[in-house]
C-alpha cells in the first residue's frame, strides 16, 4: 500500500515532504483536508492537529522535517551528506528554514506592525542563509533535504513578489539564484495543486494584513 499523506493545499510545510516524495518518485496517495473544520478522524490521528501526516500502513508520522527524513533513509539515494558533521549542519539550516517559515506567515497576514517586525527578521536570517548557500541548490549541483525544506519558501516570495512588488529576496544574490534554480526544479513544480497561485493570492487578501494591501 502506498504511504497516505494527509494535507492542505496551501501548506509549505505539508509541500516539503510532497518535494522529497516527488524527487524520489514515490507513489502516494493525498487526502486534503479543512484546517478550519478538522474531521474527528485527523484529530484522532494527529497529537499536534497540525498537516502534514504520512501514514505509513498503520504507522502515523508527523513534523515534516521527520517525514522528510524517513522518506530519504528508505528511498536512496540519499539527500543527505555522508559526513555526519555536515549532516548536522544541513538539519541546523532545515530547522532555520522552519523559523523563516513562521516569519514568512506573519508577514503574509500580519497587520502593519507584525508585517514590519517579519520583514525586519526576514532580512537578518535571509542573509545569514544566503552565507551557505553554494549555488545553484543549496549544497552545489543537485538537491539535499535542505532544498526541499527551504522550497516552499522560496516559492511563496516569487508569487507573492509578482503580485505585491514586495520582495524579501531583493539583494540577496545567492538566494536569488537558488529560488530560480528551485523553480525549475520539477519536484517543485509537482508539489502543488494547479490553482495554487490563485489560491495564495486569495488566502493572502482574505487575511486583510498589510501584505494583502498591497496585493494589485
Ligand atoms: N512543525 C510542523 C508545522 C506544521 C504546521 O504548522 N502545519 C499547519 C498548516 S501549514 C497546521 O496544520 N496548522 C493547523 C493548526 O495549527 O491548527 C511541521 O514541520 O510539520
Amino acid at each position: 500500500m502506498p504511504p497516505e499523506l494527509i494535507s492542505f493545499k496551501l501548506c509549505p510545510f505539508v509541500q516539503r515532504s510532497v518535494i522529497t516524495l516527488k524527487h524520489k518518485g514515490v507513489p502516494f496517495d493525498v487526502k486534503y483536508i479543512d484546517l478550519e473544520n478538522k474531521p474527528d478522524w485527523f484529530l484522532r490521528l494527529s497529537p499536534t492537529g497540525k498537516v502534514p501526516v504520512l501514514k505509513v500502513g498503520d504507522t502515523v508520522l508527523f513534523e515534516s522535517a521527520v517525514i522528510n527524513e524517513y522518506l530519504n533513509e528508505v528511498n536512496p539515494p540519499s539527500m543527505h551528506p555522508a559526513d555526519p558533521l555536515e549532516r548536522a549542519r544541513h538539519r541546523a539550516w532545515i530547522e532555520l528554514g522552519s523559523d523563516l517559515l513562521g516569519e514568512q506567515y506573519r508577514w503574509m497576514i500580519g497587520d502593519q506592525a507584525t508585517f514590519e517586525k517579519a520583514e525586519a527578521a526576514l532580512a537578518s536570517k535571509l542573509s545569514r542563509l544566503e552565507a551557505e548557500v553554494r549555488g545553484p541548490f543549496f549544497a552545489g549541483g543537485s538537491p539535499c533535504l535542505v532544498d526541499a525544506a527551504v522550497a516552499p519558501l522560496l516559492h511563496r516570495f516569487e508569487i507573492l513578489a509578482r503580485h505585491t512588488g514586495r520582495d524579501p529576496l531583493s539583494g540577496h544574490g545567492p538566494l536569488e539564484i537558488w529560488r530560480d534554480e528551485i523553480l525549475t526544479w520539477p519536484a517543485l513544480r509537482e508539489s502543488v495543486v494547479p490553482d495554487f497561485e490563485p489560491l495564495l493570492v486569495d488566502y493572502t487578501r482574505a487575511k486583510s494584513g498589510a501584505l494583502a494591501g498591497l496585493l494589485r
